[in-house]
């Protein structure tokens, strides 16, 4: 996961959150609510007056006792946070990176176009490259269709999409990123609760050289955040282990174990491309849900209607098709491939995993385009 510059992008397989203003940041005593001005003047004080201070703390010091309280208080192993909190530094690119890469969520609704950004992220390597995957690893994902459901090209697609198909899978320290970001104090919550996440990885034999990620906290070949390897991650070659960091099968397997947890439907695809006619009752399709999750990103979207309500409007499936009885929504898609886009609760697990309608249907077409839809 990662953050898109001018897209909305909120979620990763992961930021599955409110928004940055709603996370809890009460929950932290209030002697490190404003640590820097504190011990700013501490150090100022003994300058002047020659003291020295054997005791005094950092904050960033006072910070990392508190998170190996929090550890300890949620069952992380007393070796495993010796091992780790006492050498951690904070890392201030990973600051300059995240204060750089904030998201305005607002922009979701505004590009009237999608086709400026499909071209930029659908390139002809992308598609080559997947393609050529797709056939070598065709036999594991065979077998994990079969066991997930998933169609193994969206897989594919998302694989391509957040790493190049492996080639860039970050190479910041996780625990220093998330130990920065938690410090940092813009999502907290959220990243102190990755960082415990993190010790619970190595508490279950994951070595810290492994633990490598983005600037923004995701690691591995998915590029989930620590919680989500936790919860999700899964044996793809059938050695026993879930290595999402080392085996690629094992992260094709944890991708659709991802989007099966997110929804996803057995046999239907993402969606299809539609024609929209000439007089499209649109007050008529709008939909009534108010998500508190992403709104801009869903306000898209129209309201849910059957396949066979939406041949009464004029609104024909293309492609591959879909069911009569199969529910869906309509996305206007001026500029992209088609006018228009039928999506099925597929499309909504592909949003799970990085919630922005750019990042969703490039991973979608790409898909169409690896498997030669
Ligand atoms: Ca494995």
């Amino acid at each position: 996961m990662r953050w898109t510059v001018g897209w909305s992008v909120a979620s990763a397989a992961a930021l599955a959150l409110g928004p940055a203003e709603a996370e809890d940041s009460q929950s932290i005593p209030s002697a490190l609510q404003a640590p820097e001005a504190r011990a700013t003047v501490q150090i100022a004080q003994a300058q002047t007056y020659g003291i020295t201070y054997p005791q005094a703390q950092s904050p960033f010091e006072r910070y990392k006792s508190y998170l190996a309280a929090k550890a300890r208080s949620q069952g992380v192993r007393e070796a495993t946070i010796q091992s780790v909190i006492p050498g951690l530094q904070l890392n201030s690119r990973v600051m300059q990176l995240d204060h750089a890469q904030r998201p305005t969520p607002s922009n979701d609704d505004r590009p009237p176009s999608f086709a400026g950004y499909l071209e930029r992220h659908i390139t002809s390597s992308l598609i080559n490259r997947g393609q050529s995957r797709y056939s070598s690893h065709w036999g594991n994902l065979s077998r994990i269709e079969q066991r997930y459901g998933v169609d193994p090209a969206v897989i594919m697609a998302i694989y391509g999409k957040e790493t190049s198909y492996g080639s860039i899978t970050g190479n910041f320290d996780l625990l220093e990123v998330l130990a920065s970001l938690a410090y940092e104090g813009r999502r907290r919550t959220l990243f102190e609760n990755e960082f415990v996440a993190t010790l619970k990885l190595m508490d279950a034999g994951v070595r810290r050289y492994q633990l490598k990620g983005s600037y923004a906290g995701a690691t591995g070949y998915p590029q989930f955040l620590p919680s989500v390897v936790l919860r999700l991650r899964q044996d793809g070659n059938g050695d026993g282990y879930a290595d999402v960091w080392g085996s690629e099968d094992d992260a094709f397997a944890s991708i659709a174990n991802y989007l099966r947890d997110a929804g996803w439907k057995r046999g239907i695809p993402w969606g299809v491309p539609v024609n929209i006619p000439a007089r499209l009752n649109r007050a008529a399709i709008q939909s009534r849900v108010h998500p508190t999750r992403c709104p801009a990103v869903f306000k898209r979207h129209s309201r849910w209607l059957t396949v066979a309500e939406w041949r009464t409007l004029g609104i024909v499936p293309g492609g591959r098709g879909l069911p009569d009885n199969e529910l869906a929504t309509l996305m206007e898609t001026p500029g992209a491939y088609a006018p228009g886009y039928l999506l099925t609760r597929n499309y909504y697990a592909i949003l799970d995993y990085n919630c922005s309608n750019y990042y969703a249907l490039s991973v979608a077409l790409l898909a169409n385009a690896i498997s030669a839809r």
